[in-house]
């Protein structure tokens, strides 16, 4: 008795320590209500057992904990979400009849989930993937689900592959590995057998597949879509996400050591952007373009696997997403949000786009599954903000029950106030589009061509994002076993760039080049080179949103850092301090600046650019650190630019580099005035 006596009384055990407080609203309680006096120790026959099955607190609170988990999403499990607002810059009403776009300035609040495709819910940030970019927005006539990706084409035309496109890009079934990879065989297998795929694959082997941040990345709603006016006047539109801060990736070798060093580096940089008051933003761009354009464009409107050329069809800005406020429960929002794409307000409609058609049959069916039965709206994240009015009822979990006495239509019961009826006039009306034809399980000869987009892509890239596009097909076939497979994916690279396809045949040491595979039209090699596809013409030449490490230690001199963290902060850029111990560091004026990072838990590939700022008398112990060596080294493959004073030579010399130092190393001196972050803005040092 006294031994239990004495462990009920142990701080955090529930014991006297932790009574109830006085004020019933911080009472703890059962899910029932029921005050709950200890709930840290099960009701037990004597001091040491058995446990009674009557302990209705204990099999509530185990009862509970079993069931937390849902269905994680067949793909895009791992997600991250945050609220925020869309702002429409003008009336549109000549476009589109959308309740948000008719009135100049108003704001629409919007829940924004950006993912990775392939990997599991606990899979790492920096998996060379697509992004997933989906946005609902709350409008007073409804919710618009608008759930695109970061690239603008897909790999597939039709959504009947997509079960088959989702289960070779998943890890293979009998092994259960690898995660969150596309590099290994039933992908490459899957995607070379599938020749409509290689335009994708050439964003998915870009840069594109590696994005710093979620705010540095372009969203795409990828099929072409309708607007309507009030006059029922129809135009083809498509979406695109523009992010103020401009386009930025990291390079492969670095994504690789992020996932290690940070899983969660682009939960974290959302987090730390929205905390810190940087809200991110995109603007909202439209192509919108007539059946005349659509008749005479190269290819299909609704092949998914095609773009339209912004030099084509210019996207037109018609608002702004801004992200201003992260979700309270990540359970409650983020994982329980769900995205339909056949969610859709009047003024916008949908079109033939059979990969289209086909998702808004896929999108409700998994939320009945994964959020347990029909009502999932009933859910707040998934309410609706406007007024809900209908004759749905009954089923698991309904939150919202109908009052009164009439549920069905037609009815005679006008005069009941909860009775709704359908509006002819502002009610949803899809388009009207005459449609005759036999009934057929047939791909239209207009989705044929393959090729020229991936050509027009690759030839828009600069040298050095060829170069990593290579480097990228050379990675995920190397680790691809089936030589057969290596070698049927070269030969649809020489259908897009023979000088490509060899690049990767040598890197993956096949002895001699394969045929052109065949293909179902001869691809066009004259189309136009589009320079919006490519991420590095695009520099926003701004370190704006970005994060320097600086590297410092004792006595580091006070005029050098306080210049340093100066200048990012009028960037509007943001900095860590990784110092030899996350204690941080006294510098030469004595002023304590504490640690952000401790230097093994902060490498350079968390950064944009790099500073390393050292004192004569405590360089010496920094050179002793391997990691600290591995700081500089990193920063320099990854073309990073390299900031440092005179006392920071003995390690660079340490790190073997004092002989490769480039003019993307920035000397810092105490009495130096000029501005030194504008050097940053280009963001890497490509020319290295
Ligand atoms: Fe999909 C999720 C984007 C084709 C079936 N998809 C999902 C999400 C995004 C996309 C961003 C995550 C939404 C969230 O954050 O909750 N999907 C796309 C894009 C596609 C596309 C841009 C092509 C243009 N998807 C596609 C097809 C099908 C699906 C062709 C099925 C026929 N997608 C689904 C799904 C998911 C999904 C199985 C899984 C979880 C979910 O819906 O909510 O229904």
């Amino acid at each position: 008795m006294a031994e239990s006596f004495k462990y009920n009384n142990q701080k955090g055990t529930g014991g006297e320590l932790h009574q109830s407080p006085e004020n019933a609203k911080q009472m703890m309680t059962t899910a029932q209500g029921c005050p709950v006096k200890d709930d840290q120790n099960s009701l037990k026959i004597g001091s040491r057992g058995p446990t009674l099955l009557e302990d209705h607190i204990l099999r509530e609170k185990i009862f509970h904990f079993d069931h937390e988990r849902i269905p994680e999403r067949v793909v895009h499990a791992r997600g991250y979400g945050a609220h925020g607002y869309f702002e429409t810059y003008d009336a549109y009403s000549d476009l589109t009849c959308a309740d948000l776009f008719q009135r100049k300035g108003e704001q629409t609040p919007v829940f924004v989930r950006f993912s990775t495709v392939a990997g599991n819910m606990g899979s790492p940030d920096l998996a060379r993937d697509v992004r997933g970019f989906a946005v609902k927005f709350y409008t007073k006539e409804g919710n618009w689900d608008l759930v695109g990706n970061n690239i603008p084409v897909f790999f597939i035309q039709d959504a009947m592959k997509f079960p088959d496109l989702v289960h070779a890009a998943k890890q293979e079934p009998d092994r259960g590995f690898p995660q969150a990879q596309t590099a290994h065989d039933n992908f490459w297998d899957f995607t070379s057998l599938t020749p409509e795929s290689i335009h994708m694959l050439m964003w998915a082997m870009s840069d594109r597949a590696i994005p710093r941040s979620f705010r540095f990345m372009e969203g795409f709603g990828v099929h072409t879509f309708k607007f309507i006016n009030s006059s029922n006047e129809e135009k083809y539109v498509k979406f695109h996400w523009k992010p103020k801060s401009g386009l930025q990736s990291v390079v492969w070798n670095e994504a690789l050591k992020i996932n290690g060093a940070d899983p969660d580096f682009h939960r974290r940089d959302l987090w730390n952007a929205i905390d810190a008051g940087d809200y991110p933003e995109w603007e909202l761009g439209v192509q919108v373009f007539d059946q005349r354009f659509a008749d005479k464009f190269k290819f299909d409107v609704f092949d998914s696997t095609k773009l339209i050329p912004e030099e084509d069809v210019p996207v037109q800005k018609i608002g702004k997403l801004v992200l201003n406020k992260m979700v309270d429960n990540f359970f409650a929002e983020t994982e329980q949000v769900a995205f339909c794409t056949q969610n859709i307000v009047p003024g916008i409609d949908f079109t033939p786009d059979p990969l289209l058609q086909g998702r808004n049959f896929s999108y409700l069916d998994t939320q009945t599954k994964r959020l347990g039965g029909p009502n999932f709206t009933h859910i707040p994240i998934n309410a609706p903000r406007c007024p809900m009015r209908h004759f749905q009822q009954d089923g698991h979990m309904a939150m919202h029950n109908p009052k009164g006495r009439v549920n069905y239509e037609p009815n005679s019961w006008d005069r009941d106030e909860n009775n709704p009826r359908a509006c002819a006039t502002r009610g949803y009306q899809s388009s009207s589009q005459p449609v005759e034809g036999d009934k057929l399980r047939y791909r239209s000869k207009t989705f044929a061509d393959h090729y020229s987009q991936a050509i027009q892509f690759y030839n828009s890239q600069t040298q050095v994002e060829q170069r990593h596009i290579k480097d990228a097909f050379i990675f995920e076939l190397s680790k691809v076993q089936t030589p057969a497979i290596r070698e049927r994916v070269v030969s649809h690279l020489m259908n897009v760039d023979e000088s490509l396809a060899k690049g990767v045949a040598q890197g993956l040491g096949i002895p001699s080049l394969p045929e052109k595979a065949e293909t179902a039209m001869p691809p066009q090699t004259d189309l136009k080179i589009s320079d919006a596809l490519s991420i590095q013409k695009n520099n926003p030449n701004s370190f704006k949103g970005r994060k320097l490490g600086i590297l410092c230690c004792d006595n580091a001199d006070d005029e050098v850092l306080n210049r340093i963290i100066e200048d990012i902060r009028k960037e509007g850029a943001m900095y860590e301090v990784v110092a030899p111990t996350v204690y941080g560091i006294t510098t030469k004026a004595g002023k304590r600046i504490d640690g952000h990072q401790q230097i093994d838990g902060g490498p350079s590939v968390l950064y944009d650019a790099v500073a390393v700022v050292l004192s004569e008398e405590h360089a010496k112990n920094v050179v002793s650190i391997p990691e600290a060596k591995d700081f500089v080294t990193d920063a320099h493959m990854h073309n990073k630019f390299i900031i440092y004073n005179e006392a920071a030579m003995p390690l660079i010399r340490e790190a073997n580099l004092e002989d490769k130092m480039d003019a993307g190393y920035l000397l810092v001196e105490s009495s130096q005035t000029a501005p030194l972050i504008k050097k940053l803005r280009p963001l890497r040092y490509w020319e290295r």
